[in-house]
């Protein structure tokens, strides 16, 4: 479906939503469908609770440190700076690599914390620099809704009010012109699995064939 051009540098696309929107869920099937159709895929998740910094933030999510509302932004950032140049250069050798969770998450959920000298803006200027998805493909799902789901409520920002300016934050960062503009592709995430996975692969063929015609690198 999705048509395969060895000669082509990979594609980067990252997975977005709240809490429970599905993300791992349509990741997961996302990898295996390229994968069956001969695609070299490589499939990452931010946080990457594995390093260092990742078991940091993975004690502060689970409750159990505190860490001051700049200093976990900061971590997070971090932890993805630690894999870019693993994504660049996976990217170039022809790998497309999807990824659970990105910088969006990481401006929109510090921002969220109405933490006065955290404001969206400040929370961007980390992430400038980091590899820009071709496509950041947002799950949409109301807050209320996905609390409905499967585990809702074991971690720190699993809270109903938390999520409710999340997903604001996340429709102003879109509508502010977020520097991947061109790239954001909301999708409905309360359909059936298998309608919300047909939506994204469409999206995914467009993604590929606007990105193989266009020759550009990764910026
Ligand atoms: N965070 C993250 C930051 O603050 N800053 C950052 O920089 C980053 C990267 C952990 C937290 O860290 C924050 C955001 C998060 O609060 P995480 O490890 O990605 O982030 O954890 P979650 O997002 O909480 O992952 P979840 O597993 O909860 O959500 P998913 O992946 O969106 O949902 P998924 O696929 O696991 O599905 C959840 C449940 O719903 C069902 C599934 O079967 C499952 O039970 N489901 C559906 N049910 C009905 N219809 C559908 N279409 C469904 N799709 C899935
Ligand atoms: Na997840």
């Amino acid at each position: 479906m999705v048509k395969i051009n060895t000669a082509m540098r990979g594609k980067l696309i990252v997975f977005e939503g709240l809490d429970r929107a599905g993300k791992s869920t349509q990741c997961e099937r996302l990898v295996k469908r390229l994968q069956n159709e001969g695609h070299t895929v490589k499939h990452m998740r931010f946080p990457d609770r594995t390093t260092p910094i990742g078991q940091m933030i993975d004690n502060y999510l689970r409750g159990q440190s505190q860490q001051e509302d700049h200093v976990i932004h900061l971590l997070f950032s971090a932890n993805r700076w630690e894999a870019a140049e693993s994504i660049r250069t996976a990217i170039k050798s022809g790998t497309t690599v999807i990824i659970d969770r990105y910088y969006y998450s990481g401006i929109v959920y510090s921002a969220a914390k109405n933490n006065p000298t955290l404001s969206l803006d400040w929370a961007r200027h980390p992430e400038i620099g980091l590899p820009r998805p071709d496509a950041c493909i947002f799950l949409d799902l109301a807050a209320a809704e996905a609390a409905r789901r499967g585990g809702y409520g074991e971690e720190r920002y699993e809270k109903r009010e938390m999520q409710d300016r999340v997903r604001e934050l996340f429709a102003r960062l879109q509508k502010l012109g977020s520097p991947d503009k061109d790239g954001f592709f909301q999708v409905e995430a309360g359909a059936p699995v298998d309608e919300v996975e047909a939506a994204i692969l469409g999206i995914v063929k467009r993604v590929f064939e606007r990105v193989d015609a266009d020759g550009a690198p990764l910026r």
